[in-house]
């Protein structure tokens, strides 16, 4: 037998003892008769029979003695850790984020003053609610964290695609969790606040109400992670050579612009694919068409902070941006998807107390708290402290200290000091005078559980949130609550939620009432101060930060037996010319004859392909089987689908039976098979003008 490479990874060696002993194993290892490594136990013994148990006897009984089976089951028995008590569910990738602006005036931190500098970063996204397994589009928050691999050590942007949150102190957190996550008799329901427990929870606290404008936006449907926005939500401070302090809001924004799905879409997405966003997400990095987000910040001082209508310390409100606007410093391009799930998309530690020196915290009570909780759960999460030592965990920068031992260390320290101060051993790690320092801010108080009245006011932001949002988003918002509180099933807990609505928005109120028959309203719910007009803040808007774009966006064509071959090669040339990606859907998998006598395969079967995963459709025909179509189930579902979901439809004249049995108008999202421009232009964009029709907004 001849050695052969092996083609796997292989550990780097530590030392030259180790070197010396895995030189010698390799060429053991590589006799497996083939270009690939030798299968053994996880102790190096290689495996002869990896098929059959060891037993007394070919019928007879298995025996104990058999190690490798039991290291096998023992092993596979472990594999399940902790899943995250929230963000279970989430997708993630590698990628590196690159400063375009210097911060330097306002702090010392590398990673915001070297220009040019391309940083690795590990980015994950996640629901909050649902458990590990659950679906990708319920209607929630989304986690979006980042871990920039630093020179100067880890820092984790551990944000959501909303900029606010539903409460003000940490203290509350565990509630708000138990409340939202699937009630503890029944078990369910799974990944969704639509139940008695969240909406009596949250209706009972007024501070969530701005949180609850956005929950219940077009936001926590988002069509694809490629398309939401980030927000670090809190105050954060950054702290330049001499300590001073500017505060800072960070902010996340896609490149493709904001997109979302329209709820009915939403709700049949979870059965057309549970994994549609991770689908959707490693898809496009996998063709080269990398995920990007511009960084933006707010900068601030604290002067021009006791100047603002609200507290910045207060993660319930936003800064609006007609009060401090946004300045683009870098971006963040996701360009490598994960080698391995576990390894790193579940073994990933997010911590918002990992920051560089030259950025610092602010006072908001749930980032103090938060600062806590992180390392405190993946404690028991990873399995012990050491879990800073996972490769995806690690940083990329020299790390070195004292702290020794514990379950499952993976370095192995040298000499007798592992302490501080030392004069025994010279290269032992010391202090430095660069190192991190908080910033000396004079914080004074009496103590107590207390709670700033700058905190008080919990409407006004709500409000402008609601106001400044786009007709059709302000319908979407009000069929959201009256979905969610119509699988309340206690009243008062319906009719409590109303009485918050009318400090908001007198009209919402009244939509939302008149959805659910609530008959009068009730009285507005007591408010510890007055709700304020004020001016519409637009950055709050999805619909109005559309961007027209075929990018990112992908086109289904339904075809069959007879379908024209030049109309389905020209709407996918043009159409990938534009940067969209191009699905074939056909009745059989295997595809079909088109009018060229070619055979053309299918991407997807009709069944398993409804429309919902396409955010435009051609249906290319022959009148035979646009006849037969039209008596299909799955493909009237197709087209009236798209047409229900607001979608841009393209088709030619054999497929106008099945358009017809589909019940489909005509606007300007139906267009000509043949003319690929105008369905081009009618894809970059839902029809929003359609939906009056189509919908009885509540
Ligand atoms: Fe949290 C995970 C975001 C408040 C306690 N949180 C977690 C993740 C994200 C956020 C994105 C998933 C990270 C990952 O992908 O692994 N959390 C937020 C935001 C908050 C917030 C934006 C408010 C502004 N969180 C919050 C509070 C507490 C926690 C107030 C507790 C007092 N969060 C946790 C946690 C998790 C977590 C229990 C679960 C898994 C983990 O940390 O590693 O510690």
């Amino acid at each position: 037998m001849a050695a052969s490479k092996p083609t796997g990874k292989r550990a780097p060696a530590t030392t030259s003892a180790d070197r010396d002993s895995r030189g010698q194993g390799d060429e053991l290892h590589q006799l497996a008769g083939g270009a690939h490594p030798v299968l053994t136990s996880n102790q190096g013994i290689p495996v002869a029979d990896n098929q059959n148990s060891l037993r007394q006897g070919p019928r007879g009984p298995t025996l104990l003695e058999d190690f490798l089976l039991r290291e096998k089951i023992t092993h596979f028995d472990h594999e399940r850790i902790p899943e995250r008590i929230v963000h279970a569910r989430g997708s993630a990738a590698h990628g590196f984020f690159e400063l375009t602006r210097s911060l330097g005036k306002v702090t010392r931190a590398k990673i915001l003053t070297e220009v040019g500098v391309k940083t690795p970063v590990f980015t994950r996204f996640s629901t909050v609610a649902g458990g590990a397994g659950s679906v990708d589009t319920p209607r929630d928050v989304r986690g979006f964290a980042v871990k920039f691999y630093t020179r100067e050590g880890n820092w984790d942007l551990v944000g959501n695609n909303i900029p606010v949150f539903f409460i003000q102190d940490a203290i509350k957190f565990p509630d708000l969790i138990h409340a939202v996550k699937m009630e503890p008799d029944r078990a369910f329901p799974q990944a969704a606040s639509a139940h008695d427990t969240f909406w009596d929870f949250v209706s009972l606290m007024p501070e969530s109400m701005h949180m609850i404008m956005w929950a219940m936006s077009d936001r926590t449907i988002p069509r694809s992670l490629r398309t939401i926005e980030g927000f670090g939500i809190h105050s954060f401070r950054l702290l330049d050579e001499e300590g001073n302090s500017t505060f800072v809001k960070f902010h996340w924004r896609p490149k493709l612009g904001l997109q979302s799905t329209v709820w009915d879409e939403a709700l049949k997405l979870q059965a057309a694919d549970n994994d549609f966003h991770r689908r959707d997400l490693f898809e496009a990095i996998q063709r080269g068409d990398f995920p990007e987000w511009e960084l933006a910040v707010q900068l601030f001082t604290e002067e021009q902070a006791d100047g603002f209508p609200f507290d910045h310390l207060d993660p319930t409100k936003i800064i609006p941006e007609s009060l401090v606007p946004l300045q683009v410093i870098g971006r963040m391009v996701l360009d490598r998807w994960p080698d391995n799930f576990f390894a790193e998309t579940e073994q990933v530690a997010f911590c918002p107390a990992n920051v560089p020196p030259g950025i610092d915290f602010s006072n908001d009570p749930l980032l103090q708290g938060r600062l806590f909780s992180y390392l405190d759960t993946q404690l028991i999460r990873l399995g012990g402290p050491n879990f800073n030592q996972i490769p995806i965990n690690a940083p990329k920068c020299p790390f070195a200290n004292h702290q020794r031992d514990g379950h499952m260390q993976m370095q192995v320290p040298k000499g007798r000091v592992a302490y501080d101060p030392s004069s025994l051993q010279e290269d032992s790690p010391r202090e430095t005078p660069t190192g991190f320092r908080s910033h000396a801010s004079a914080d004074d108080g009496r103590k107590g559980r207390t709670r700033a009245e700058s905190f008080a006011d919990h409407y006004s932001q709500a409000r402008m949130f609601f106001r400044s949002l786009e007709k059709p988003e302000q319908a979407h918002l009000a069929s959201a609550l009256v979905f969610e509180l119509s699988k309340v099933e206690t009243e008062k807990v319906r009719v409590r939620t109303v009485s918050h609505l009318r400090n908001i928005d007198e009209g919402l109120a009244k939509r939302v009432a008149d959805g659910l028959a609530l008959g009068t309203l009730p009285a507005p719910a007591p408010t510890a101060t007055p709700a304020q007009d004020l001016p519409a803040a637009p950055e709050v808007r999805v619909i109005g930060r559309n961007k027209p774009l075929l990018q990112g966006r992908c086109i289904g064509i339904l075809f069959d037996e007879g379908s024209d071959a030049r109309v389905i090669a020209n709407l996918r040339k043009s159409a990938e010319k534009a940067g969209a990606s191009v699905k074939l859907v056909a009745p059989k998998i295997g595809g079909a004859t088109l009018s060229d006598g070619k055979t053309q395969a299918a991407d997807g079967q009709l069944a398993g392909t409804p429309s919902v995963v396409f955010d435009a459709v051609a249906v290319v025909l022959s009148a035979d089987a646009g006849k037969a179509l039209a008596k299909e189930a799955a493909a009237v579902g197709f087209v009236s689908d798209a047409w229900a979901h607001l979608k841009a439809i393209a088709s030619d004249e054999g497929a106008q039976a099945l358009l017809k049995a589909a019940r489909v108008g005509n606007d300007a999202g139906t267009v000509e098979a043949e003319d690929s421009k105008a369905f081009l232009a009618a894809a970059a964009t839902r029809q929003w003008a359609r939906e009056p029709k189509l919908r009885l907004l509540a």
